[in-house]
């Protein structure tokens, strides 16, 4: 019997995580992949508790329990009984550098690093970080009409409080003021709010609202029956839109809310309805994550909706 050896025979496993294990771009100028991800380890625009910024670290370590063990074969989906992203290429372009101080020289550097990763693949996918950056990576796409479906607990729509215009309570509201934006799509709100002004201005402006509550009660299908993105759409996910009894591991917890099969099923049907362009994913927190158990899921969406976008090949 012969035991699993590197190739100098020795039984030792040398690298880091990447995201399911994917190659390292290590010349990111010469990356070539269906899939790459991009770390965004940003979260100095929390209010409330950080370590966000750890989040990409997280999904690292815990999406490597997914990666792949027969080449290009992809994965199994079991509850669905198909074969995903098989011959489908990623790879791992790193992290933004962040640095310590400075919003808007790091939104900067946020909106050029996504706009560079979205010219080597086809579907960049961001991994946050707190919420604030979904404004700077939207930025780095505003060559097309764009629609934004929001997965959220909260609607971070808030136009500016205590001076303060770019946090991740604010992200939406800035979202929505770009000039290319078509519409936004918000589903799973849920909550008492603080404030009215940020629900009077969403409704103005006309962001289509979905509860928790209503999928909930519904079932995704009858919820999101009216759910019909236009053209090239763009999908954030705040890992805080599942029920915290089910992914703990955020900094601003909100009772109620779904599970993992309802949220998988409304990125699924969203996929078949629309060309999703790229998505990120935010607010995983490893701080609060005892279990492991949130960024675990958070890895596990990621497959399912990069699997809803991009067909498996042959
Ligand atoms: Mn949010």
């Amino acid at each position: 019997m012969s035991l699993p050896a590197d190739r100098h025979g020795v039984p030792i496993r040398r690298g880091w995580p990447t995201f399911f294990g994917a190659p390292l771009a290590d010349d990111p100028t010469s990356a070539r992949a269906d899939v790459a991800f991009l770390g965004v380890p940003f979260d100095q625009a929390t209010n409330d508790r950080p370590g966000a910024r750890f989040g990409p670290l997280s999904l690292r370590e815990a999406s490597m329990r997914f990666q792949p063990v027969d080449g290009d074969e992809g994965w199994l989906d079991a509850e669905r009984g198909e074969r995903i992203l098989r011959g489908v290429s990623m790879t791992d372009m790193g992290d933004v550098d962040v640095r310590t101080l400075g919003l808007e020289e790091n939104f900067q550097r946020i909106t050029e690093a996504a706009a560079f990763v979205r010219s080597r693949c086809r579907v960049p996918v961001f991994v946050g970080g707190d919420h604030a950056i979904t404004f700077p990576l939207v930025r780095a796409f505003e060559d097309r009409p764009l629609t934004v479906v929001q997965f959220d607990a909260h609607q971070d729509y808030t136009d500016e409080k205590f001076g303060q215009r770019f946090s991740h309570d604010n992200q939406m509201r800035r979202v929505s003021e770009l000039p290319f934006l078509k519409q936004i799509i918000h589903i799973g709100l849920r909550g008492a709010l603080e404030h009215v002004e940020p629900w009077e201005a969403a409704l103005r402006d006309g962001v289509q609202i979905i509860t928790s509550e209503r999928i909930v009660r519904e079932g995704v299908d009858a919820a999101l029956a009216d759910v019909r993105p236009n053209g090239d759409t763009y999908v954030t996910i705040d890992i805080d839109v599942l029920d915290p009894a089910v992914a703990a591991g955020t900094g601003f917890p909100e009772p109620g809310g779904i599970g993992y099969y309802q949220l998988k099923e409304a990125l699924l049907l969203l996929a078949q309805r629309t060309r999703i362009i790229a998505f990120d994913i935010c607010e995983v927190n490893p701080t609060y994550d005892l279990a492991g158990v949130t960024a675990r899921i958070a890895a596990r969406l990621m497959l399912d909706l990069l699997g809803a976008i991009i067909p498996s090949k042959e």
